[in-house]
Formats: structure tokens, sequence, C-alpha cells
């Protein structure tokens, strides 16, 4: 899955992509770098992060998606277009542009009509695990046992979008990687991440350029400050792996080629391909 983040302030490309035309050749590259799906935000969620009203982010994202969706119809193996939102109406004018998954970072908890819009179009969802908002997300979050929680919180979150008449077939889930997460938090979800194919859905994971790498990082070279963003490749590729082999089958990142030969190379020492 490779991010199109159409925003001003995402962590790590925000302001890159803001004009719809270099958002959808970044998609476009993206796609033919092998992504299988491309997931158009317009609302950052970085930790602090404001919300963005209706229609800056429905201004942001309708364009991309549109473009995108015409562009897929020409590739030999058109990705999938996903919306990253938390607002039904967004979803639903996305959706009838041509994408076919809605990616909610709040698990259909943001708006009251998510449920029964995915459901009514026979849409896919992918429901995240999010302890708090982005706003507040990373004062101080705390668990019990954090892997158990999240598998609790995300089975809760299934039978939701079930009973709302989407079927669990088409619903995927997410442990939310930074998501009123410490470093601690998420290394343990990472290194459990196999006890979340309990639910019996397919497991996505987001760790890409995420700053619990940069911390990880700069302390493995002796730095004292965080690697910035775009030096977080290495991390970024040692997470996905990990979590392949721990049975994540979808990879939401920036960096589409070299994941896509990380986790080739994975696979086939594997024995998986
Ligand atoms: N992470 C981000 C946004 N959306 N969706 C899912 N399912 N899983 C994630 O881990 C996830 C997500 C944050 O990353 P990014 O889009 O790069 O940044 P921003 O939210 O600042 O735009």
């Amino acid at each position: 899955m490779g991010i199109v983040n159409v925003t001003p302030d995402s962590f790590s490309d925000g302001g890159r992509f803001l004009d719809p035309g270099r958002a959808i050749a970044h998609g476009a590259r993206l796609a033919a770098e092998g992504a299988d799906i491309l997931d158009i935000g317009g609302e950052s969620t970085r930790p602090g992060a404001e919300p963005v009203p209706l229609e800056e982010e429905l201004r942001r994202v309708l364009p991309v998606v549109e473009g995108l969706a015409a562009a897929a119809e020409s590739l030999p193996s058109p990705p999938q277009i996903s919306i990253d939102t938390s607002k039904a109406p967004v979803a639903e004018a996305a959706l009838e542009a041509g994408a076919s998954l809605v990616n909610d970072v709040t698990a259909l908890r943001g708006d009251p009509e998510m449920a029964g819009l995915i459901a009514a179009r026979g849409a896919e969802c992918c429901l995240m695990h999010m302890l708090g908002e982005p706003r507040t997300m990373q004062l101080e979050p705390r668990y019990g046992d954090v892997v158990a929680e999240v598998r609790e919180f995300l089975a809760r979150r299934l039978e939701f979008a079930v009973s709302h008449g989407v079927p669990e077939e088409r619903i995927l889930i997410d442990p939310g990687i930074g998501f009123g997460k410490t470093e601690a938090h998420n290394l343990e979800l990472l290194r459990r991440l196999d006890e979340l194919r309990e639910l019996g859905r397919p497991i996505v994971i987001g760790t890409s350029r995420k700053q619990f790498l940069g911390r990880i990082q700069a302390r493995a070279s002796g730095a004292s400050d965080p690697v910035d963003v775009d030096g977080r490749l290495a991390g970024t590729l040692a997470t996905n792996v990990l979590a392949y082999e721990r049975g994540a089958s979808v990879f939401r990142v920036h960096d589409v080629a070299p994941v896509r030969d990380a986790l080739a190379v994975a696979a086939a020492t594997l024995g998986l391909r």
C-alpha cells in the first residue's frame, strides 16, 4: 500500500504533494514500483495534528482520487484506490470517484454514517486501533497488556462493522503503530503481531518512517537527536520484514520499491515464494 498524502502537514512528506498533479504523478510512480493499493489522504493524523474541515479535505483528495482512478485504468494490473479518511462524506465522494477501500483510522468511530455507507457501497474497510485522538494521543499512553487490548478493541470493532452490514471478508485490521503508543508499545505490538492473526482478517501494518524508528536508529549510531524522516528507511524495512514474518499482509509505506524488494527477499528466505 503506497501512501499518497495530499496535505500541507503530514509528518514525513507534508506539502510535497498538495498540488493534485504532483500527487497523481507520485501515486502513478508508486503503482509502477509495485503498489497494489494507493492510499490517498487529505488529513494528517500525526501526533498533535488539528482536524481538517470537510470542504478542505474534499478539495484536496477528490481530484487525486479521480486522477489516479483514471490513470489506473490504463495499467496492466490497476492498483486499488483507498481513501484515508474518517469522514463519511469524503469516503462517499471518493467511492463515487473510483475508490473501493476506506482506511478509517478511527475504526468507524469518527462518523456515525461511515459503517452504513461502507456496507451500502459494498466497499472494503481497514479498521485501525488508536488510543485517544491525534491531537492528544501521544500524551502518556498507558496499557496493561498492549497486545491484548489492541486485539480486544479490533475484535469489538469487527463485530460493530459486521453488525452494520459490512461483510467480514471486506474488513482488514491494523494495530495502529504510533497511534497512542510509546516506542515500547510499538515494539511489543510488532514482536507479538502474530497474536492478531486469531481475528482471522488480513493485517495491515504502518511503520513507515515513524518517529520511534528515528529514535532507535539514532541510538544505534550514537547520535543524540532522532534520525530525521528521510533517514528512516532502514527501520522501515526491518519492521516491515518482521511484520511480514509474523503475519502482516498489507504494508502501508512511503517507499514502495525498497519495501517490495525487502519483502521479496524475506519471502524467498522463508520459502514462501
Ligand atoms: N498511519 C498514518 C496514517 N494512516 N492508516 C493505517 N491504516 N495505518 C497506519 O499506520 C497509518 C494510517 C500516519 O502516517 P502518514 O500518512 O505518513 O502521516 P500523516 O498522518 O501525518 O499524514
